[in-house]
């Protein structure tokens, strides 16, 4: 296929590599895409970690086509269409209790910067406005937007915008150890301490001038990172303690990809509000959201007159028909397959499968919850990422499966619908592409 690539400047990808042998996809059905040179392969990362129920649902394409023909677009400032109540109706009915109230984006960088904004709009509607702060991690990812990069603790996406970011920012540190959890299954027993570094910042800062506190439960660009037992807990005690809000980045944790709708679940802890995104639509239509708890929404709303706007935040394709469509027909086909039901039922296959790989060359580390799993390499000797990028490649193009890599870190998050075949089929090519690369 002659397709010309000059013009296009493609995200987070190196351009030149990528230009002098690119990989081109042109369609996908379920668990496998289609190459340009007509190659199947398996997806063992359900595109970017979000097509949560498989590719070309029927269920989720006649709905948007459907759509499409009725109502291409409606304003959603002063005007609404029922498909977006419906879609924040379906949405509340599987977020924890408490939180039924749903704020539409387009991607999961917009849903939090909008969480930030939404947490500092409700410290101001109790009076509480000096409440201006916000603690993230280190290892940290909540998108690209300036608020997202400054709460996140990526080095390499804030370095070149370092002057730029917000203000009032600190980080806690991140909770991986190899030396206490190395070839942790599921969640390590060690590190719950480390939340209690939480104290120490509001020593630092007063909890007074602190709006929130954001993590992922669990870091997954970063290179999954498995929250210790009980650390999750002890943040919610001590924003409770100290009347922070929490926010809960579920961009990649939603929608059962550890066995239950959302990782607040799985961890049994509320947090305040919660971003989403990807699995929300099966990421058939850009779409992203906040959820938060009934409080936070009532207090913001009730802090105004009838006639006045309460928040002055909001996107033109916020709730876009399109993408509320895909939601509602994702969230059934969640429902009626029970798909987050079978992703708990997977894991511990999945875990098996991916623990193989202990004694392949080069594996450092290994660490899994759910269908999430991070297979950690050593680096090669001043070539930092080069050794994940050729196993990334092996697997492509010589087992056809896709997996992602970022440093020297494999991650897998296949779809919901993944056979236990087809896990096996996974890390089976990772074993082989370890073997092959030197
Ligand atoms: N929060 C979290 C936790 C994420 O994982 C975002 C926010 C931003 O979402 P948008 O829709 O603005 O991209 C993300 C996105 C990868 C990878 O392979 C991860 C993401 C995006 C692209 C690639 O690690 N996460």
């Amino acid at each position: 296929m002659a397709v010309n690539l000059d013009n296009l400047w493609m995200p987070f990808t190196a351009n030149k590599q990528f230009k002098a042998s690119p990989r081109l996809f042109v369609s996908a059905k379920d668990m496998h895409y289609t190459t340009d040179d007509g190659r199947q392969v398996l997806d063992g990362t359900a595109g970017l970690w979000c097509v949560n129920a498989g590719h070309g649902r029927a269920p989720i394409v006649s709905a948007i086509c459907e759509m499409a023909q009725t109502l291409d677009y409606a304003p959603m400032f002063q005007m609404g269409h029922p498909k977006v109540f419906e879609a924040a109706s379906k949405l509340a009915a599987i977020t924890p209790e408490g939180m039924d109230k749903v704020f539409f984006t387009n991607s999961g960088s917009e849903a939090v910067d909008s969480a930030l904004k939404m947490v500092l709009t409700y410290h101001r509607a109790k009076g509480e406005g000096q409440r201006t702060k916000f603690i993230g991690r280190e290892r940290g990812y909540h998108g690209v937007g300036f608020g997202g990069i400054s709460v996140g603790g990526i080095g390499g996406n804030r370095k070149h915008f370092s002057a730029n970011l917000m203000p009032g920012v600190d980080h806690l540190p991140h909770t991986l150890s190899y030396e206490h959890a190395a070839f942790s299954r599921g969640e390590p027993e060690w590190g719950a301490h480390l939340a209690d570094n939480l104290e120490n910042l509001i020593a630092l800062h007063d909890a007074s001038t602190i709006a929130g506190v954001i993590v992922e439960p669990l870091a997954g660009s970063t290179g999954v990172l498995i929250p210790p037992k009980g650390y999750l807990k002890r943040l919610r005690e001590l924003c409770d303690k100290h009347g922070l809000l929490l926010i809960f980045d579920e961009v990649i944790t939603g929608f059962g990809r550890l066995g239950t709708p959302f990782a607040a679940q799985y961890f049994d802890v509320t947090p305040d509000l919660m971003t989403l995104a990807k699995g929300l639509n099966n990421a058939a239509v850009p779409m992203g959201a906040v959820v938060c708890k009934n409080e936070i929404y009532d207090t913001v709303v009730n802090a105004v007159p009838a006639n006045a706007i309460e928040f002055f935040h909001g996107y033109t394709y916020s709730g876009h028909p399109l993408a509320a469509a895909a939601a509602c027909a994702t969230l059934d086909v969640y429902r009626d397959e029970q798909l987050f039901e079978r992703a708990a039922s997977l894991s511990a296959h999945f875990e098996n499968e991916i623990h193989k790989l202990k004694d392949a060359p080069h594996v450092k580390d290994i660490r899994n919850l759910g269908l999430v799993g991070g297979v950690e390499l050593n680096p090669r000797d001043g070539a930092i990422g080069a050794r994940a990028y050729e196993a990334f490649l092996h697997c492509f193009y010589e087992s056809g499966v896709m997996v992602r890599y970022t440093g020297d870190i494999l991650a897998f998050s296949p779809p919901l619908i993944v056979s236990e075949a087809q896990i096996t089929e996974i890390f089976a090519a990772v074993g082989k592409a370890l073997r092959a690369v030197a």
